[in-house]
């Protein structure tokens, strides 16, 4: 009689029997031993097996799986790079050439973005691969850097365009100028568009007096001239709040972070990294915001994302404690930079302040002369709600400067005009967009130009 049952290999296989899987991989029966590890694949080792397994196979698709449900419980991070690129994951693979963070490994991750189209990424890669280079290969990469430099650098005009290109279709206050008399409709015109922008009344009527005060005295005939007169207008109120951010001084510069929720705290910390890491700056992020688990991995990825460290505590964990370890850290190992991300919730409006003011005491208990900046995001799309909010904040710590962000959303940039009327607190920068780049300083003229266009 011919035996058809399992053999005896196979049945300790099936029980997870380590040496019994390999035996069968041995004898050609990867299917089978596949299929059994695919269900032991929660045991560390055996999953080891099963990833090793695909990657000799070439089933990448698999590997992937077993990547995105284990993390970095599978395989090495170069194993994981290669696996990600293989199945098309620019994402996936990128994020793990950064963590190897060696020479071939960062231009690897370079050559991905490029091509994704990712070119301002790509640089900043490029240009940390640059430190690790050997001598032989540097000049290739130097040459490559700037072949990439040169199409990049659209300027700051046109970028902040795009980014009010929105408001604009919202609120389009540069077309009532053309080609009409200047008369009481078109003030009130003018008037009317100014508030749709989010100017906000008060600051409009003020404006409108000016605005035609100022058209009376040169006989202004010319819908065209009285948009220049406009844009001096708004130009004189807010040319004032134009500031840089202080970076004068010792080692380490720290910036704290303020703001509700929502209002993009974590992406301008983000932004910022990755221009200061371009710049060869060292960056170490501290996760002060220990409200939820979800914002300490956000900010985790903005560290990988722009190449900076970050120090961080459990969820829920004291905040304070965690800027103490991120203050100690970056003094011990020299960073230039400690970007402080905080909780934005203020339904609790104490708690949140005290919470705050405990953070600034323990900056300013490592290191006396800082934080060097107090930075308080606001939202533009939120109008006037932003001023009140800046109120809050303002009571309760000296606020150095001010980040408006989203000036590229639904509604209308022209929130930041009453903003700078009315706090007097300079805008350091501005942000137009999600994407890494879309974070400039304030310059109030390509403002007036933007809004205006
Ligand atoms: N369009 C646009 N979106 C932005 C800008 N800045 C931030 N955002 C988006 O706004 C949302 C909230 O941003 P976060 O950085 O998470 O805000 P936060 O202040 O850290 O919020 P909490 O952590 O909840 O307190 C995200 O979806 C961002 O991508 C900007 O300048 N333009
Ligand atoms: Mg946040």
């Amino acid at each position: 009689m011919i035996f058809f049952g399992k053999s005896d290999l196979e049945k300790r296989a099936e029980k997870g029997d380590k040496s019994a899987i390999l035996d069968l991989v041995r004898k050609g029966k990867v299917k089978k031993a596949i299929k059994i590890l695919e269900r032991f694949r929660e045991e560390k080792d055996l999953r080891k097996v099963l990833f090793d397994l695909y990657l000799k196979e070439g089933m990448y698709k698999e590997a992937h799986r077993l990547i995105r449900e284990f993390g970095r419980e599978v395989g090495t991070a170069r194993e994981r790079g290669l696996v990600c690129e293989k199945v098309g994951d620019v994402e996936g693979a990128v994020e793990e050439f950064l963590k190897v963070g060696d020479f071939d490994s960062l231009l690897k991750a370079g050559d991905l973005l490029e091509r994704a189209g990712r070119r301002e990424e790509a640089l900043q890669v490029f240009k940390r691969a640059l430190n690790l280079a050997p001598p032989l290969k540097r000049g290739e990469l130097e040459k490559r850097i700037e072949r990439l430099s040169e199409g990049k650098r659209e300027g700051l005009i046109e970028r902040l365009r795009r980014g009010l290109k929105k408001t604009k279709e919202a609120v389009r206050i540069g077309e009532i100028f053309s080609g009409r008399a200047v008369d009481e409709s078109l003030f009130e015109e003018l008037e009317e568009t100014l508030v749709r922008a989010d100017v906000g009344v008060k600051t409009v009527l003020s404006l409108i007096e000016d605005i035609k005060r100022e058209a009376k005295r040169k006989s202004v005939k010319r819908s065209e001239d009285l948009k220049e007169i406009t844009g001096r207008a708004i130009l004189d109120l807010i040319s004032g709040c134009e500031g840089d951010l202080n970076l004068e001084g010792g080692r380490p510069k720290v910036f704290l972070f303020l703001g509700v929720n929502g209002s993009g705290k974590t992406t301008t910390i983000g932004k910022l990294a990755y221009r200061f890491v371009g710049e060869g700056k060292r960056v170490l992020l501290v996760a002060g915001d220990t409200f939820r688990a979800a914002a300490i991995e956000q900010l985790e990825a903005w560290a990988r994302r722009s190449g900076s460290d970050i120090v961080k505590g459990e969820e829920g964990s004291d905040p304070a404690s965690v800027v103490y370890k991120g203050l100690e850290k970056a003094l011990r190992e020299n960073y230039d930079l400690v970007l402080v991300d905080t909780a934005g919730r203020l339904h609790t409006k104490e708690p949140l302040i005290n919470e705050l003011r405990k953070i600034k005491k323990v900056i300013q208990k490592l290191a006396p002369d800082e934080p060097s900046e107090v930075l308080l995001v606001l939202d533009a799309t939120v109008g006037q709600n932003a001023l009140q909010q800046a109120r809050v904040f303002r009571e309760a710590l000296d606020v150095t400067g001010l980040v408006i962000t989203k000036l590229d959303g639904t509604a209308k940039g022209g929130a930041l005009i009453p903003i700078c009327r009315e706090l007097r607190i300079p805008v350091k920068l501005v942000g137009v967009g999600e994407g890494v780049e879309d974070l400039q300083p304030f310059r109030a003229e390509d403002y007036v130009r933007a809004l205006l266009e």
